[in-house]
Parts: C-alpha cells; sequence; structure tokens
C-alpha cells in the first residue's frame, strides 16, 4: 500500500466515551427536555469537576477561549498583562476581548513556560497581571510567579487548556493563582466536543464568575460590570461528564504511547524527545519533539510526513507575537520562542493509534531525516 494511502495519523484525535453511556445520557436530555440554561448535567458537571480538581468551584462555560476572556474580565484588571507568546493565539487574544494589552515574554528553554526570573524585569507601572500557560500540561512555574504576583501586587492567573490530569509537586493543576482555565475541545484528553472551565478558590470570584457567565435568573446574582452568554450547553456537559469518567484509563494509553515513543525515537540522534519534570505527573496529551542538527527543517519534516497521511503538527508556529494584530506594533525580541517555534514538532496520539502506527511514524521521521543527511 502507498504511504499516502495509510489511515491518516493526527495530533489531537478525539477521546470517545462509551456509546451506550452517551445514548443513555442524551435520552435523559431528551426526556426532560431541557437542553441549555444551567440544567442538571452542568450542574453535576461543575461538581464533579471541582472535586476531581481539589478546588472550591469549577464553573463549567462554552469554550477555553470563552473561560480565559471571563476570567480575565472577572479578575478586574486595567492596562498589560504579561503573557507568553509561545502558546495558542486564544490565550493573548482573550486579554484583548478583556479590554487588557497582552505584553509577550519569552519561555524558558527547559520547560517551554514562562518563569518569575523572566517575567520579573518586564514589570512596569502598567502591568496588572500575568497570564502563565501550564504548556504541554507541563506546571509553568507556580511557586515563582505566586511568589511574584503576591510581591508585586499583580492578578496571577493560568492557561491550563492542555493540563487537565496534570499535578505539580503533588498538587493538581487547577487551585494555582487566583483562576486557572481548562478546555474540552474535542481535540483534548477531556472531550466535551467544545467546553471549558474555570476553576478557583476564592468564593466572590466564583459568585463574579457564574453571574457572568449567564443571563439567566437562575443563577448567583452579585455586581458585575458585563454578562455573556457562556454556558455550557447540556449535550456538551453530558460528554464532558463522560469523559471525565474515562479519564484516568485515557491519560494511562496516553502514557504507554508516549513511553513507546520515547523508546522508538531514541535511535534518532536529530530528534530530542521532550520529556516531563520529575516532580509533576502529566496526562501525556502531547507528544512533543525537537529537531536538533537535522539537515531538514521542521516544515519540510511535516510536508514529507503528511505525503505518508502523518498529520503531525508544528504547534506553535509563529510566536503569536508574530501574528495579527501583534505584529502590526513593534514587539520585543524573543529567540527561545522563536528557536521553539522552529524547532518543535507534535506526532500524532490518541486512542486509535496502535503500536504499528506509532513504529510507522518513527520509522517515517527516520526515513526523512536520513534521506536529508545524505543529500
Ligand atoms: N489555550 C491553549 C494553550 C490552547 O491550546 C487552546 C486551544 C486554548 C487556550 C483555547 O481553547 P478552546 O477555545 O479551543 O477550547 C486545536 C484546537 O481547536 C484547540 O482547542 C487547541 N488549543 C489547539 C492546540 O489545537 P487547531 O486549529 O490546530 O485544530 P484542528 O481542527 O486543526 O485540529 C487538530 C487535529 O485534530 C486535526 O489535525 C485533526 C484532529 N481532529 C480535530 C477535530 C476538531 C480530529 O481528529 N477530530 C476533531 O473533531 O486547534
Amino acid at each position: 500500500m502507498a504511504d499516502s494511502e495509510r489511515r491518516p495519523l493526527y495530533v489531537g484525535e478525539p477521546n470517545l466515551p462509551d456509546w451506550q453511556r452517551f445514548e443513555e445520557m442524551f435520552r435523559g436530555i431528551f426526556e426532560r427536555r431541557f437542553f441549555a440554561n444551567h440544567g442538571p448535567l452542568e450542574r453535576e458537571l461543575d461538581g464533579a469537576l471541582a472535586e476531581y480538581l481539589g478546588v472550591s468551584h469549577a464553573i463549567s462555560v462554552v469554550n477555553g477561549t470563552v473561560a480565559l476572556m471571563l476570567a480575565a474580565k472577572a479578575l478586574d484588571m486595567r492596562g498589560e498583562v504579561i503573557v507568553p507568546s509561545f502558546t495558542f493565539a486564544a490565550t493573548a487574544q482573550a486579554l484583548n476581548w478583556a479590554g487588557l494589552t497582552p505584553v509577550f515574554c519569552d519561555v524558558e528553554p527547559d520547560t517551554h513556560n514562562l518563569s518569575a526570573r523572566l517575567v520579573e524585569p518586564l514589570i512596569t507601572e502598567r502591568t496588572a497581571g500575568i497570564l502563565g500557560v501550564h504548556l504541554w500540561g507541563r506546571a509553568c512555574d507556580p511557586d515563582g510567579l505566586e511568589r511574584l504576583a503576591q510581591e508585586r501586587g499583580l492578578k496571577l492567573f493560568f492557561d491550563a487548556a492542555h493540563a487537565i490530569g496534570c499535578s505539580h509537586k503533588g498538587k493538581r493543576i487547577g487551585g494555582f493563582g487566583s483562576a486557572e482555565i481548562f478546555s474540552f475541545h474535542a481535540t483534548k484528553i477531556l472531550n466535551g466536543a467544545e467546553g471549558g472551565c474555570i476553576t478557583t478558590n476564592d468564593d466572590e470570584l466564583a459568585a463574579r464568575l457564574r453571574t457572568m457567565r449567564t443571563f439567566h435568573d437562575s443563577e448567583t446574582r452579585v455586581p458585575v460590570a458585563l454578562r455573556i452568554n457562556a454556558k455550557i450547553s447540556e449535550a456538551q456537559a453530558a460528554m464532558a461528564l463522560l469523559s471525565l469518567e474515562h479519564l484516568p484509563e485515557n491519560i494511562q494509553a496516553n502514557r504507554m504511547r508516549y513511553f513507546r515513543y520515547r523508546e522508538l525515537l531514541s535511535r534518532i540522534d536529530s530528534v530530542a524527545f521532550v520529556d516531563h519534570a520529575g516532580n509533576e505527573a502529566s496526562n501525556y496529551q502531547y507528544v512533543v519533539i525537537k529537531i536538533d542538527r537535522a539537515h531538514v527543517s521542521c516544515d519540510e519534516i511535516l510536508r514529507a510526513l503528511v505525503e505518508k497521511n502523518i498529520h503531525a503538527r508544528d504547534y506553535f508556529s509563529p510566536g503569536v507575537h508574530h501574528m495579527a494584530p501583534y505584529r502590526d506594533v513593534p514587539q520585543p525580541d524573543l529567540p527561545v520562542t522563536d528557536e521553539l517555534s522552529a524547532s518543535l514538532i507534535q506526532l500524532p496520539t490518541g486512542p486509535s493509534v496502535t503500536d504499528a502506527d506509532l513504529v510507522r511514524v518513527c520509522d517515517s521521521l527516520e526515513e526523512i531525516v536520513e534521506e536529508a543527511g545524505r543529500a
């Protein structure tokens, strides 16, 4: 069989719930004829997420981007927020939607994340807050950034879109800073088709967020500047609840693929496997490699892989500071961001990716890199 005819392999292949349980959940929605506006499944999901993440409040919403917008707005900041450029565009653009200005910071070469060391020199009288991203589910210096934010009187919140089920020094991500946000997009390990949530241990902030996410009368009413329809539907909540049930086994399956990849890739000199720190638990959702000293660029590798029906990705290239609308104004040099954007690749993983598929990906990668070396 020609490579191009083989089964396509994707980064972000969805984790699916058990079909019968899904049918039962949906039958319940049909029977109740209650599809939106804070139905029983939304409430169950908020409770289940708070319990799983070990936080006082989880406020589920329609997607991760809106979760970021709401969190930024509810934290009542004005001015600038320090944020990495090496992230999904939604992280920064959510700040603009909340009337804030992102100030882009470089990331550490080993963690791919912000650190207090990098953020501190960027703080000015205009700085209102810091938005860290737990990229690939790796904790974004929570200890250092919490200390720094407290010392300098800044709001701190985290984009944990990649980090459900991850922990740092034994503490689940979800409880760091004033708030954290998660994504339940179909490509995430917790799949609500679309969806997201904001977590916090701050009762007042939670009441503001619950008021802000809806115009419906049934919800908490505290004074807020603006409200929006950010409610999660019962259909999304059903998917997310089932996915939460399956989360431990899905993490375990990801973990097996992750370590198998690490073993298979160890034979390719110009490919470095991006690992997790010893004091972190991961959900192994992203398998990230760094192309190092190869005679071929990441773009060329990605194109050659697509010809073999392997749809690896170049998250996050280019850095957000090179994209509209930010590229239209002067931006700082972010050499580590640029270097990572040009050298990282994410490999396909997901429930239907078999051991033979992993071998196929690694063999293809080796062939592409070796062929370029001979040319
Ligand atoms: N912060 C961070 C750090 C994020 O990474 C994200 C989202 C957010 C915030 C915002 O959260 P949300 O508002 O999205 O909840 C995908 C996802 O759409 C996005 O959720 C995710 N991060 C980002 C990293 O990846 P694209 O534009 O790369 O998606 P797409 O459609 O190319 O999908 C990726 C691969 O997944 C495809 O090659 C095929 C596969 N796929 C996709 C879908 C939708 C499937 O197999 N089935 C599917 O249903 O952004």
